[in-house]
């Protein structure tokens, strides 16, 4: 399949991401539709119709490339191009009318050899978009180019000192990640400056890659809330160590600015 043109590919994931954060805005203070809920997640129907708004987007502009989304996949899954989509990440946010949500894009492509792959099933990620329709920001990368927030390169903070650090910690959806992420947040939360837990890991990474937070940690994490916002962050030259773990596209990650992640000491 002939290279896809990455300027208009992150176009086109700018203008869906646009699109889907009108109709959230539209839907914050809203009664909203809840398709299925259990005890630490809930899934919308304004999920799926964010995803599907996005899809038909795409499609119009990039019709052979797959689409992985929170909320199914479409097309070929051995696409040589596929779309990694988080319509809504921070669902539980946005069910509860608190503006912390965003719509996550990510194209990723094969890579040549899967042992060089950013991600054990092959593929690199080639753009990243994750949209705050909220605050109307706006953050892009293309591989090997420059972050950007609302057009302006963003860059990583130049903190050393986890005294002096603000982390954000997520605790997923499952008991499992509770109980393996409580006993690091007893420990990490008496030797940093603050701890932020925002509930929307795609905004995370993209705080840490504009410098607001110093370093995000989460087990149990899907490829949808973080392909994006990963490119972005090493973009703007931070850390975003990850490795799978059971589960669906599911990983443990640390993201940092690079200069933390020693004194971070991982989570087991
Ligand atoms: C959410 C993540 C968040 C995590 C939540 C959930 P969703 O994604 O962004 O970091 O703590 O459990 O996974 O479900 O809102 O797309």
């Amino acid at each position: 399949m002939k290279a896809l043109n990455l300027q208009k590919a992150q176009d086109a994931a700018v203008k869906a991401a646009r699109a889907a954060g009108a109709l959230m805005r539209a839907n914050l203070r809203s009664v909203k539709k809840v398709n299925s809920a259990t005890r630490h997640d809930i899934k919308l129907e304004l999920d799926v119709r964010c995803q599907k708004l996005i899809e038909r987007s795409l499609f119009t502009a990039f019709p052979r490339a797959a689409v992985l989304g929170e909320e199914g996949v479409s097309g070929d899954p051995t696409a040589e191009y596929r779309w990694v989509i988080d319509p809504i990440d921070g669902t539980v946010n946005f069910t509860y009318g608190i503006p912390h949500a965003c719509v996550s894009i990510a194209l990723q492509r094969k890579a040549r050899s899967a042992s060089s792959a950013d991600y054990p099933d092959g593929y690199d990620t080639v753009v990243g978009v994750v949209y705050d329709p909220f605050c109307d920001e706006m953050w892009t990368a293309i591989r090997r180019g420059p972050a950007r927030l609302n057009g302006r390169p963003v860059k990583v903070s130049a903190n050393r000192r986890l005294q002096e650090s603000v982390v954000s910690i997520g605790f997923a959806k499952s008991r499992e990640s509770l109980r393996g992420t409580l006993p690091y947040f007893n420990q990490l939360v008496h030797r940093v400056r603050k701890i932020r837990m925002m509930g929307a890991a795609a905004l995370a990474l993209t705080y840490v890659a504009s410098g607001r937070f110093d370093a995000y940690i989460e087990r149990g994490i899907r490829l949808w809330d973080i392909a994006a916002g990963g490119l972005i962050l090493e973009c703007a030259g931070g850390e975003f160590w990850r490795k799978s773990i059971p589960g669906a596209h599911a990983y443990r990650m640390v993201a940092s600015n690079g200069l933390l992640r020693k004194s971070l000491r991982m989570p087991v």
